[in-house]
């Protein structure tokens, strides 16, 4: 889509609440949108991606209660959390938004006025029963169960019932104007099938919306009226204007708005295809142009969410296997519109088969042979011979099919294509045996064509297969001895013939080791009950206390210790002396956020190995 003639895209993902730690289903929709901000900005196109958090409401209120914790101080240690595993993730967002940012919050309660002085918001008193969980109203034909409350079709949780004064949007008058809007914007929900379902809501009738609460305190102020806080979903939708400028930069702004596409879980389609262009439309913005309601991630046929308590940490996979075969297993699995199902066991037959097989040996039999056969330059190769045309010749063809995969989001289908293709490459090495090759004097002419034309594959395949996995490609890129950045090619230039036999190949490192399955059960088993024994911690003797020296220090200077994921090195000042101080807790705080506060400190606890001065912290931020 062109916006004011320049070819940009605007992609979001949901921002997701902070009420509980991130996980696959986060990582998922998360990862699909990298992938398509990677293979946009490939296609030269410009590229905003924002991703964040929804940190307002009842929900939150509530976890926090539930914690010891303000609203704020739980938000701030989940978005580290969030924070951190995109960086795991290679996640290259633009922006984060938070919905407790005051830029966003003017620019909701700018929005409200706005619609207020239309005439679209009234105040009214709302009464009805309230599903805390999702943050939605139910509807009146959900049936009372007998100890006074409805059970909320989408979590299966107690609904509650609330009577209160709230204000009103008119939702009900958009409905004419929703419809026309969808039958003249078929692709407006995706997948189609998605768009019947979204259609048929509308037409059984819509209600006015009730968008403030004077029960919850935790939410943008009414303007004029701060009893009433903003309903979490109007004020969260709108982080799709506030995050990319509106109100604070409106040249950003209107340079990106409309969006492309908002990328969503199916659970949460609704309020994205039906109350967001409703209130787009009152407010008089151009609505985006698509909603993609993708499927969701179950484990043991049950959708893998918080509250059935039944989520995967990605850290424990990320621990073992990096970031690009989650992100790999994720997009291959299943098409983006259905549902998939989990299983350790087919995550390790992906990694193993396509991964550590496919991709991998390709990889370490191509560069390992040029490095070892020519000392990594490939001398002048003989003329091309009728196999190597037709590996030239699939290679434009498998380009043009991956292409309209990823333009049309079929993820799964582009990596397919790609995998016959580096199977193709791996079939063209077995038939033409180089290792056999190396063996006689007078077939160097020959060797260096077919490896030269292994490599040229090889590079073209990297391109390709770079929006889902950057950091193997980027790594096959450099032994690949290619100087400029792998994001500078032009996915839609890219040709075959562009690699330069003049590059000196390195030997690589293995990419994908393969793991065997039982060992990684062991293995992550082993991971869960540490975690579970660190939470059940062991008594300590009166002695013992006595022993340790308290004191509250000021944190001076704070810095992450590189190469480590969670270990955060301090200056503090604890009185007599300034002490530096290290600390397992970059994934709950970042260094800039700890500077001039105030903690607990045990003075005398042992040095632990980290050398010099630098002793272990134990600590409790006050
Ligand atoms: O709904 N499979 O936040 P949330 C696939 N704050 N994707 C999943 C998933 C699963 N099992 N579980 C979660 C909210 N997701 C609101 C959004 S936007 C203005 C406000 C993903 O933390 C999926 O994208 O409950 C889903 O829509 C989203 O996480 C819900 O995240």
């Amino acid at each position: 889509m062109e916006k004011n003639s320049k070819k940009t895209f605007y992609i979001t993902t949901p921002i997701y609440y902070v009420n509980d730690v991130p996980h696959i289903g986060h990582a998922y929709t998360t990862i699909i949108a990298d992938t398509l901000a990677r293979f946009k900005k490939l296609c030269g196109n410009e590229v905003f991606f924002l991703t964040g958090t929804d940190e307002h409401g009842q929900k939150i209120e509530k976890s926090a209660a539930e914690k010891g914790l303000s609203p704020i101080e739980l938000a701030d240690r989940v978005v580290m959390r969030f924070k951190n595993l995109w960086q795991s993730l290679n996640i290259s967002y633009d922006n984060f938004i938070r919905t407790t940012a005051p830029r966003h919050e003017a620019g909701v309660q700018k929005i409200f006025q706005k619609l207020q002085e239309k005439g679209d918001i009234y105040k009214g008193t709302y009464s009805g029963y309230y599903c805390v969980s999702c943050e939605n109203f139910l509807s009146d034909d959900v049936p009372l169960e007998e100890g006074g409350y409805k059970i909320c079709a989408d979590c299966e949780k107690q609904a509650g019932e609330v009577a209160e004064e709230c204000y009103f949007f008119k939702l009900s008058s958009n409905q004419e104007k929703l419809l026309d809007f969808y039958s003249k914007n078929p692709e407006f929900v995706r997948p189609k099938t998605r768009m019947n379902e979204v259609t048929s809501f509308v037409k059984q009738g819509l209600k006015d919306l009730s968008i403030t609460r004077t029960t919850v305190k935790w939410g943008v102020k009414v303007p004029g009226d701060p009893k009433h806080t903003i309903y979490v979903w109007f004020d969260a939708l709108h982080n799709y204007l506030t995050g990319i400028g509106y109100d604070w930069d409106m040249e950003l702004f209107n340079k990106f708005w409309p969006a492309d596409v908002h990328l969503v879980g199916k659970d949460i389609l609704r309020f994205h295809a039906i109350f967001w262009p409703a209130f787009l439309m009152a407010a008089g913005f151009p609505l985006p142009e698509t909603v993609y309601g993708h499927g969701w991630w179950m484990k043991d046929g049950t959708k893998i969410s918080k509250s059935r308590g039944n989520v995967l940490d990605p850290d424990i996979i990320l621990e073992t296997f990096g970031s690009d075969p989650l992100r790999y297993f994720l997009l291959r699995e299943v098409p983006i519109g259905l549902d998939g199902n989990f299983s350790h066991e087919g995550f390790l037959h992906r990694v193993n088969s396509d991964l550590a097989n496919d991709l991998g040996n390709l990889v370490q039999r191509t560069l390992t042979m040029i490095v070892n056969y020519f000392n990594g330059r490939i001398p002048d190769p003989d003329e091309e011979k009728e196999a190597d045309k037709k590996l030239r010749e699939d290679f434009q063809d498998i380009k043009k099919r991956a292409y309209q995969h990823y333009e049309e989001y079929n993820l799964n289908r582009a990596l397919e294509e790609i995998w016959v293709y580096i199977n193709t490459v791996n079939k063209y090495l077995a038939d033409n045996e180089p290792w056999l090759m190396a063996k006689d004097e007078h077939k160097r002419g020959a060797l260096a064509r077919v490896l030269f034309q292994a490599a040229s594959a090889l590079r073209a395949i990297t391109t390709l297969i770079f929006p889902v996995m950057p950091e193997s490609s980027e790594k096959i890129w450099s032994y690949l001895g290619e100087k400029s950045a792998l994001t500078q090619i032009d996915f839609n230039s890219l040709k075959f013939e562009d690699y330069q036999p003049v590059n000196l190949i390195q030997k690589p490192a293995p990419l994908f080791p393969r793991v065997d399955l039982k060992e990684f059960l062991k293995e992550e088993s082993g991971k869960k009950e540490t975690g579970q024994k660190e939470k059940k911690m062991s008594e300590v003797t009166y002695e013992e206390f006595r022993k340790m020296d308290f004191r509250v220090g000021k944190i001076l200077e704070a810095e992450k210790v590189e190469g480590t994921k969670k270990l955060i090195k301090m200056k503090i000042d604890i009185g007599e002396e300034v002490r530096q101080m290290i600390s397992g807790i970059a994934d709950t705080y970042s260094p800039e956020d700890l500077i001039e506060k105030k903690v607990v400190v045990i003075i005398n606890l042992k040095p632990a190995s980290f050398g010099g001065s630098v002793r272990k912290l134990c600590c409790w931020l006050l």
